[in-house]
């Protein structure tokens, strides 16, 4: 038993005021374990033991497997953070990464995601290059303008002593390696695929191999809205707007659980780039030290007040589904053809159509800071383990 695991002393939920009743993510919660997890800073002077993420087989007490699709990108970086946490406590299995195109080039993406493994010490996980561009091109500059908010390596152009080599990526391609690993027996039903990046490489698997979403267990996606509002256009969500048919694919096609994470839900979810820098930026590793660098040059030349890092915010409702607060299940489509909403998620108002996602539409925001800060300071342990 880890030293950083012991005695429960009170659910991270019950402190936070919430519970599972509250998120209509019931089937989420169900069959979860109650294990502890401690929650420690010292700019917060507390101890505090979480429920740890419960997403485990409760027959053989397994983690559910993953494998995270990115386009890294600065909150992609975050988001794996958080996941890498939890699978140093081997709460969850990291099978795989998948890169896709958006933010930027998928070969930065690549090397993005083998610069932060490197960080945590977890080289080990194996690292898929996927689709370099959208189903359908566009002759449209939207896209171009939002890629540059991660800077045009996706990782704020800071300057690196180094480059991670392109040969630590997996000579095969992310679109039959996803069929592969969860159509492989011990994996069939058991894999949770967590999408912060356009679903390009999703719904090109999709077509390729039809019985690849229900192999899955569910799908998380960070993507879309649900009240039409956008940030790349004015109805259009960067990673929807992307590959609006890709997101139709894997909205209308899937056949298992949808959670939709759209904008509009990170927008209301308010942490101050104060605390993100002086707070949560004040813990000092080697992977923190890497993140602050490219989010400050990232967020510097924003606008931007309060720190939104939309997949992190995914990533934490992945593994805590606790901290959903307001869910509704409904049916929701993409809009292809509009003059001025295409990308936009246009959600079944009138209740005619069976639905097939259910929208996180609140997260809470206290227990988000604690679930940062922990993996913040634990995403490296088993590397520091493995050296003893
Ligand atoms: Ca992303």
């Amino acid at each position: 038993m880890s030293k950083y695991r012991s005695k429960l002393i009170a659910l991270c939920m019950k402190l936070a005021g919430v519970s599972s009743k509250t998120t209509g993510l019931t089937n989420v919660t169900s069959g979860f374990r109650s294990a502890t997890r401690m929650i420690k800073h010292q700019n917060f002077c507390e101890v505090r033991e979480m429920k740890s993420f419960s997403a485990t087989n409760m027959k053989n007490d397994s983690p559910v497997k993953l494998i995270v699709d990115v386009d890294a990108g600065v909150d992609d970086a975050m988001a794996l953070l958080l996941l890498l946490s939890a699978d140093v406590q081997k709460d969850i299995e990291i099978l795989g990464i998948t890169c896709s195109h958006g933010n930027t080039h998928v070969n930065n993406v690549c090397i993005n995601v083998l610069r932060l493994l490197e960080a945590v010490g977890r080289s080990d996980i194996p690292v898929y290059r996927g689709a370099e561009g959208p189903l359908i091109v566009c002759n449209d500059k939207n896209a171009e303008k939002f890629e540059n908010f991660h800077g045009l390596d996706g990782f704020g152009d800071v300057e690196f002593s180094h480059t991670p080599s392109m040969k630590l990526i997996q000579s095969e391609n992310a679109v039959p390696a996803l069929n592969r690993i969860v159509s492989g027996p011990d994996c069939k039903g058991k894999v949770r695929l967590v999408c912060l990046a356009p679903l390009t490489n999703i719904a090109l698997t999709m077509k390729t191999y039809a019985d690849f979403s229900s192999n899955l267990k569910d799908i998380y996606v960070m993507g879309g809205n649900s009240t039409g509002v956008g940030n790349i256009t004015s109805s259009g969500e960067f990673n929807f707007y992307s590959d609006p048919e890709a997101a139709h694919i894997v909205l209308t096609s899937a056949c298992c659980p949808i959670y939709l994470l759209p904008w509009e839900t990170c927008l209301t979810v308010d942490i101050s780039m104060e605390w993100r820098f002086s707070i949560l930026g004040a813990i000092q590793n080697s992977h923190m030290e890497l993140l602050n660098a490219v989010e400050k040059k990232v967020w510097e030349k924003s606008s931007y007040t309060t720190w939104i890092s939309c997949d992190a915010i995914l990533a934490a409702a992945v593994l805590y589904p606790e901290i959903v607060i307001k869910s509704q299940k409904c049916h929701a489509t993409v809009e292809l053809h509009g003059t001025h909403t295409r990308g936009q998620v246009v959600l079944d108002h009138l209740q005619v159509k069976k639905p097939n996602v259910h929208i996180i539409e609140k997260v809470d925001t206290s227990a988000l800071k604690k679930i940062l800060l922990w993996a913040a300071e634990h995403a490296h342990l088993e590397h520091e383990r493995s050296k003893i």
